[in-house]
């Protein structure tokens, strides 16, 4: 089929548009070598568009009676115009958010609460297959549901799609889904704990980032035991990499862990903790942004105690926690001067760091843990130095005081974030034997700012690995299918995110060499950037910025990212000074601490690479599924860095999801100003056009692949367009469409539907 026979008068295409992406447009008389003649359906303009390569024709449409089908491998034409624009028509005109593209159901947030997630729609879906109803979130958990039955074979729901696209949600409602179908009403409730681990993690786990009011700064990773009558029989949960500098640092419009908000708005209620207004407290009024649009912190607080009550943290424990919590924002408010502000006027105070001895900050911090106040303010001010043959103690400077307050900060923050994921895991796991299970994997979104640091490094590295992940996946799939249907062409048109992660992971790539300038003695941000500039511009992925040398670009498979370097070493390295640590372990009036900071603390049981020695080791299986926000140590003993663990427990990740059967979602943010239905072609096209790889054209089963030959041979006469499987007719590029044409044509004279004849075996 030639050019000019597809492009004939009346020929229906999209051309491009600077707002709407693509807008609808009609030939008006045949198409001539070099200009083809259309006209703008919406404002009745006539368009002469220069056509320089054949190859690149503006896109054909679909049948108008396709529009709106659900699942988008039934449309003729499966490019980007005809994925937006079906999208677009179901999302606008029907409200409906769920459309299946082969195997990915795609999810578009609404903002706007839709009356279809109610235990009637569970029972609605239980039982059903893919195909039967409408998409949904909850057709995708059924079909997992009932092929863990089916296969005997672990599954996921791998949720996907960038900041605020709606990942978390769906994950609940998948979990929810879970929870209903398969509850087993025993004494333990599982389920009930399941879903009331949810308000616990999100309150210390989630905060209000410029793209999401409730963004999830960890990832995490919930697999849902059954038992041999797949009844739920328990739960565990793998936490990622939280994201600690939260804890002392927001940018604008941003806020803290909202647990810190809660509490602040319930601090009458706890003289105590000698709490104030949230705007006090400068670990919690940096963002300049305090409330979020429709929450009620003092309600949400209350909702965080009813859900740990119910995961069975007891009343002291509770207490305990928000003991650390007030005590991480009065260390925040601990004043540093750089000369000594109780001395007289005339008395030389000395250089360095000093805190006011009516610091009532201070005061507070060591009351509330029962330490003394003497040797935090010490260790608050100086510093242990110890070489090989002396011991030094030296006063730091302000800001690397500060530097230290904050990483002690950051540490407790992190070491209590570690527990709760141990405490819920306690109250997850049973004691009965996972037979199988269903993992929901909820990870934090592709995300790009403004200025992006060492946390959206590795929020972007984990999604590359991820959609790697879904690539090989669907590449395998393809693959069956050929050599099942005894097809030898191969799959060339791929997008491979490998080349990215050998970039990240590779012997000279940027984790080695972020390890190695940690290690090296004089190492800094400045010299790791040096480093990468002279060691990977090999990389296709790499790029060094057209100015400045304190940033490196990396070309992410859904944008180029230009990362800042400063902080890069020390939040790899997460260290605390180990004087400060003594300090606060040596609380006496607050037990949580030691619990919190317990040497034998569990590991992730997947990455091998980080377990401790098995004599330190429970037994308990979902105890060892511990948060891997603090970094283990090595067997020699030396700390092992944020990178180098984070990327052993992605990895690990990977090889579980790897053995189960996948399904995947893939969310899409529709705006950017949190609209109800309100939907920006050029949004959505931005994550559609990374995000929908799954070009595979289902195909039905027949017998009647005699008539199809016949129609084929009929109409496409080289028999190189395309090859018969066992089940299946395999087309070269362009021949479907071709076949759709004279299919519509027919049609329209005879009223005669071929299609199902030539395009699938009925
Ligand atoms: P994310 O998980 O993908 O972002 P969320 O799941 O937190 O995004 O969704 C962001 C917000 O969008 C929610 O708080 C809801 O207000 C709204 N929303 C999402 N899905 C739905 C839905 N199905 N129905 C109604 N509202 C919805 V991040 O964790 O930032 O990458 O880290
Ligand atoms: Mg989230």
């Amino acid at each position: 089929m030639t050019t000019k026979e597809l492009y004939t008068k009346d020929a229906r295409v999209w051309v491009e548009h600077p707002v709407k992406v693509w807008e609808g447009a009609t030939v008006t008389s045949d198409y001539r070598s070099g200009v083809l003649i259309v006209k703008i359906d919406q404002t009745g303009e006539i368009r002469q568009i220069k056509i320089k390569d054949e190859n690149q024709m503006p896109p054909l449409r679909n049948p108008s009676l396709l529009i709106g089908e659900n699942d988008l491998t039934s449309l003729s034409y499966l490019h980007e115009p005809a994925v937006l624009h079906n999208l677009k028509v179901r999302f606008c005109d029907r409200n409906a958010i769920y459309t299946y593209c082969g195997i990915v159901l795609v999810a578009i947030n609404p903002y706007y609460d839709l009356p279809i997630y109610g235990d009637e729609t569970i029972m609605m879906y239980r039982g059903q297959a893919m195909g039967d109803l409408d998409p949904h979130i909850f057709a995708v958990s059924e079909e997992a549901y009932t092929k863990l039955e089916r296969e005997r074979r672990d599954q996921s729901i791998i949720v996907s799609g960038e900041s605020g696209a709606g990942k978390t949600v769906s994950a609940k409602y998948a979990m929810r889904y879970f929870a209903a179908v398969g509850g087993n009403a025993s004494e333990t409730q599982v389920e009930r704990k399941v879903l009331a681990s949810s308000p616990i993690m999100e309150s210390i786990g989630n905060a209000k980032t410029t793209r999401n009011d409730n963004s999830s700064r960890f990832g995490k990773f919930i697999e849902i035991h059954f038992d041999e009558l797949y009844r739920i029989s328990g739960a565990s949960m793998r936490t990622y990499l939280l994201e600690k500098s939260r804890v002392v640092y927001q940018s604008a419009g941003e806020r803290n862990y909202h647990i810190f908000y809660q509490l602040c708005a319930a601090a009458v209620n706890m003289p105590e903790l000698q709490l104030d207004h949230q705007d006090s407290f400068q670990y919690l009024n940096q963002g300049g942004s305090p409330n979020i649009d429709g929450v009620d912190d003092l309600r949400a607080f209350n909702e965080t105690r009813n859900a740990l009550t119910t995961l069975g943290v007891s009343e002291t424990e509770q207490a305990n926690m928000f003991t650390v919590l007030a005590t991480v924002l009065h260390l925040g408010n601990v004043q540093l001067y750089d000369c000594d502000p109780d001395a007289e006027p005339n008395e030389d105070g000395a250089d360095g760091a000093h805190i006011s001895s009516n610091d009532k900050h201070l005061q507070t911090v060591c009351s509330l843990l029962g330490i003394s106040r003497a040797e935090l303010g010490r260790w608050l001010t100086h510093r242990r130095i110890a070489s090989a043959h002396e011991v030094i103690v030296s006063r730091m400077d302000v800001q690397r005081a500060a530097f230290a307050r904050d990483a002690l900060a950051k540490r407790m923050y992190g070491e209590l974030f570690a527990w709760l994921v141990r405490a819920v895991n306690r109250a997850l796991d049973t004691g009965h034997a996972k037979k199988h299970f269903i993992g929901v994997l909820d990870i934090y979104g592709f995300e790009t700012f403004e200025i992006n640091s060492f946390e959206q490094f590795c929020i972007n590295y984990a999604n590359e690995k991820l959609q790697q992940q879904f690539n090989s996946h669907v590449f395998k799939l393809e693959q069956d299918e050929y050599i099942k249907e005894e097809i030898s062409w191969k799959m060339i048109d791929f997008y491979d995110n490998q080349p990215c992660i050998d970039l990240i992971e590779e012997r000279l790539g940027v984790l080695a060499l972020l390890d190695e300038e940690c290690r090296v003695p004089q190492g800094s941000d400045a010299g790791f950037v040096a480093k990468l500039h002279q060691n990977c511009t090999k990389y296709p992925h790499f790029m060094k910025p057209r100015f400045g040398n304190a940033a490196f670009i990396i070309k992410h498979f859904a944008d180029n990212v230009e990362y800042q370097c400063g902080g890069f070493l020390e939040k790899n390295r997460d260290t605390v000074s180990e004087e400060q640590l003594e300090c606060i372990k040596s609380a006496t009036s607050c037990r949580l601490i030691h619990t919190m900071f317990a040497e034998d603390r569990p590991l992730d049981h997947t990455s091998t690479a980080t377990l401790p020695p098995p004599s330190r080791r429970r037994t308990t299986p979902s105890l060892n599924i511990g948060s891997l926000t603090q970094p283990p140590r090595r067997a020699s003993g030396q700390k092992q860095t944020v990178g180098a663990q984070f990327r052993a427990s992605l990895s690990a990740l990977m090889c579980t999801l790897s053995a189960t059967t996948p399904h995947y979602v893939r969310c899409i943010k529709p705006n950017d100003t949190k609209q109800p239905f309100s939907f920006d072609p050029a949004r959505a096209v931005h994550q559609l056009r990374y995000r929908l790889l799954c070009l595979h054209k289902d195909v039905d089963r027949t017998n009647i692949k005699a008539t199809c030959g016949k129609i084929l041979k009929k109409h496409l006469k080289d028999p190189d367009k395309y090859q018969f499987g066992a089940t299946k007719i395999f087309f070269r590029a362009g021949q479907v469409a071709y076949l759709e044409k004279i299919r519509a044509e027919i049609q329209r004279l005879y009223c005669v539907r071929v299609q199902s004849c030539v395009r699938r075996f009925v």
